[in-house]
């Protein structure tokens, strides 16, 4: 069976949700391939933090409705070292700069829920997706789904199939070039109807390893330690994770962490990733199928969000005007934002986490120590943070 539409999108993720809804809220059409479940896609835990220029997109796509009631605006963070808790500001300039906790679970529910109300569900179960003609104006992607051969015919492809996709595949080798480097541990994450340690975020450097408490609400926490990439989640008892996690955390302030039953618990591993150019004639790749970020700086869904900003805005002036000026530029405008993030979670990902096996390692604890209390004690050095961790324009 053959379909047609204008877009055809590998990967029913944020990236590839939140272009689809924008591009329908702008006449254009789109069809979403997605190998997994519906049920699978949604039930994915991972991010928790969005910048205000990813709130925005949502408000663009018409899908923040939920996230404007639900979600918790936060003006700082705390950064825990040396057993004591300081706190940055975000938002020290009273410019109203804050991020807003609303997990990535929520997102996918509601763009979702936007795509069913239109009755263009993503196509989920599409196995063995494949990309032909992207060197010509008509391309088009084929997919089996119940048994049966299915052809998409559009005029550009867009690959939002994550680090594992098979769209960057499609691009030649003598034109793409990857950057990549791997950490040397992985987080290993719990998800728990606790109530959260504090009303905001605590990234803590610990001698033994980072920990980070998060949240999804008022009743919900989502923590974070620093963990062996050898080790798996069944080597982690729920009371192992506990009395580790509070240890960290230290006396004063791990004894106000509330510990209940695991509802999820995974381990991910850590790398900062990029591909360059994110096109290759009708063929567009964005969000983690062209980068990774370690999740120390709350940047990966963030980054897929103002990939879509910029190539959205080149669709959108191609169909109304003609004009592909725009999408020439996509590739150059959203790499320039992707490196500064590449950076920031690198930067920060080393500020906070023991390097196993360093052999400088009490070099690098000490200067880690002196530039965390440089960075809580200077104005400057806050308000650089800061400047980062709500996101840079777009
Ligand atoms: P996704 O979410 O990986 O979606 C890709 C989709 O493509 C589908 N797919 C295919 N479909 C058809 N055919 C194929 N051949 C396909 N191959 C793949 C997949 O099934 C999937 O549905 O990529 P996308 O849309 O680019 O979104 C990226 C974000 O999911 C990711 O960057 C964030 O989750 C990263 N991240 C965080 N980002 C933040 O901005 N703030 C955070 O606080 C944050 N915390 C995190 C995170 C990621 C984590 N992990 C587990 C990696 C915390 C963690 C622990
Ligand atoms: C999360 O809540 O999942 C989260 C929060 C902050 C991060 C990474 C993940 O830096």
């Amino acid at each position: 069976m053959t379909h047609k539409t204008q877009i055809g999108i590998i990967g029913s993720g944020p990236a590839g949700l939140l272009l689809s809804q924008i591009l329908y809220v702008h006449g254009i059409d789109s069809i979403i391939l997605e190998k997994h479940t519906r049920s699978y896609v949604e039930g994915r835990i991972r991010a928790g933090i969005l910048e205000q220029g990813t709130v925005n997109m949502l408000e663009e796509a018409q899908v923040a409705g939920r996230l404007k009631k639900e979600g918790l605006v936060h003006t700082g963070i705390g950064l825990q070292f040396n057993n004591t808790l300081h706190r940055i500001d975000l938002d020290s300039s009273n410019h109203g700069h804050s991020v807003t906790v609303y997990g990535q679970t929520e997102i996918t529910k509601d763009l979702m829920e936007a795509h069913a109300d239109r009755a263009r569900d993503p196509i989920y179960e599409a196995a063995d997706v494949q990309i032909d003609g992207i060197d010509s104006k008509k391309p088009s992607l084929s997919y089996t789904h119940n048994g049966e051969k299915h052809t998409v015919a559009c005029q550009f492809v867009v690959g939002c199939d994550g680090y594992h996709g098979v769209s960057r595949k499609h691009f030649p080798t003598s034109l793409l070039k990857v950057y990549e480097k791997v950490y040397p541990f992985g987080w290993l994450g719990v998800l728990a109807d606790v109530p959260p340690l504090s009303h905001e975020l605590i990234y803590n450097n610990h001698g033994e390893g980072f920990a980070l408490a998060s949240q999804r609400s008022e009743t919900r926490s989502r923590y974070y330690m620093q963990c062996d990439l050898t080790e798996s989640v069944d080597q982690w008892s729920d009371d192992r994770f506990w009395d580790t996690l509070i240890h960290r955390f230290g006396a004063e302030i791990g004894n106000g962490i509330k510990t209940g039953p695991s509802l999820e618990k995974s381990i991910a591993p850590l790398r900062s990733f990029v591909a360059e150019p994110l096109r290759h004639k009708s063929l567009f790749i964005a969000g983690d199928a062209a980068h990774i970020v370690p999740p120390t700086g709350a940047k990966g869904l963030n980054l897929a969000a103002s990939d879509i900003h910029y190539l959205s805005e080149g669709f959108i002036d191609y169909y109304a005007n003609g004009n592909s000026l725009g999408l020439d530029r996509y590739s150059q405008r959203a790499l320039n934002r992707v490196w500064k993030a590449i950076r920031f979670s690198w930067w920060f990902t080393h500020l906070t986490h023991r390097f196993p096996n360093s052999e400088t390692s009490v070099l690098d604890r000490k200067l880690q120590i002196a530039e965390l209390d440089y960075l809580v004690n200077s104005e400057a050095a806050s308000a650089s943070f800061a400047e980062n961790y709500v996101g840079l324009p777009f």
